[in-house]
């Protein structure tokens, strides 16, 4: 497989929109994977994040591996926690949380999973995560504790967008948080995207296909989507190829 990082980045560069569907372990059923997928190929979506807060071991393991037969599209995982890597993935994404002050999420996690790392062929992708508030407490920010930036500030955000990339992080990823109430605003998109070379990943609260283009509008390269999904999978009528 071409390099996920170098189509992420390619397409970026040719203003090809991408959009990455986020499946949660511990709320899928492994026995719907087949017709789930045969939805996910037909639609626009370009690749299948895989991850979650609290998911028990080995289960991301089978998944993955179940949604492999089904689909070429690349799979990345998306790890609340080190338990959550498998070779089966085609890459990773190593998230710095840097929008908080705990080292356990900033550097030391990622220690951890060397050791699971050094063995397998995951292609690692070094991503500055930035939580951004939603008007409610994220399981994001429960696991990690940490606060999220405000939304008030954008130069804030944009700040420490910019900072992630000049420490050497190839995608910066601005996240409003899992089924948070709003997305992320436009002028918030715009901001950061107008000051980052690298390809910027937004998710969280997109639950229509006009959220969906604002995003891109404002400068998003790759959407992530999870509970619009997992709520109702009629969401996918909006978005066939
Ligand atoms: C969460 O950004 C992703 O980490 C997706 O959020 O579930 O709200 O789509 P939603």
């Amino acid at each position: 497989m071409v390099s996920v990082y170098k189509n992420i980045q390619a397409s970026s560069l040719k203003g090809e929109k991408q959009l990455a569907i986020l499946i949660d372990p511990d709320k899928f059923f492994i026995e719907n994977t087949s017709a789930f997928i045969s939805k996910v190929n037909a639609s626009i979506i370009t690749h299948i994040f895989v991850g979650g807060s609290i998911v028990e071991e080995n289960e991301t393991d089978s998944l993955v591996n179940e949604i492999k037969k089904h689909t070429k599209l690349p799979i990345v995982l998306f790890p609340g926690d080190i338990t959550q890597i498998t070779n089966k993935a085609d890459a990773i994404l190593f998230l710095s949380l840097i929008s908080g002050q705990n080292p356990e999420y900033l550097i030391g996690k990622h220690i951890e999973a060397v050791s699971k790392l050094r063995e397998m062929n995951l292609e690692v992708l070094p991503t500055g995560y930035i939580l951004i508030e939603s008007g409610k407490e994220t399981a994001v920010e429960k696991v990690t504790k940490t606060k999220p930036l405000s939304r008030k500030n954008s130069q804030d955000i944009v700040d420490v967008a910019k900072a992630g990339e000049l420490l050497g992080m190839k995608l910066i990823y601005l996240e409003a948080g899992s089924g948070a109430k709003e997305p992320l605003t436009e002028e918030i998109i715009t901001s950061v995207k107008k000051e980052l070379e690298i390809p910027l990943i937004v998710g969280g609260g997109i639950r229509s296909k006009i959220q969906l283009e604002n995003a891109y509008k404002a400068g998003a390269d790759l959407v992530v989507i999870g509970t619009a999904f997992e709520e109702d999978e009629s969401f996918f009528d909006n978005l066939k190829r």
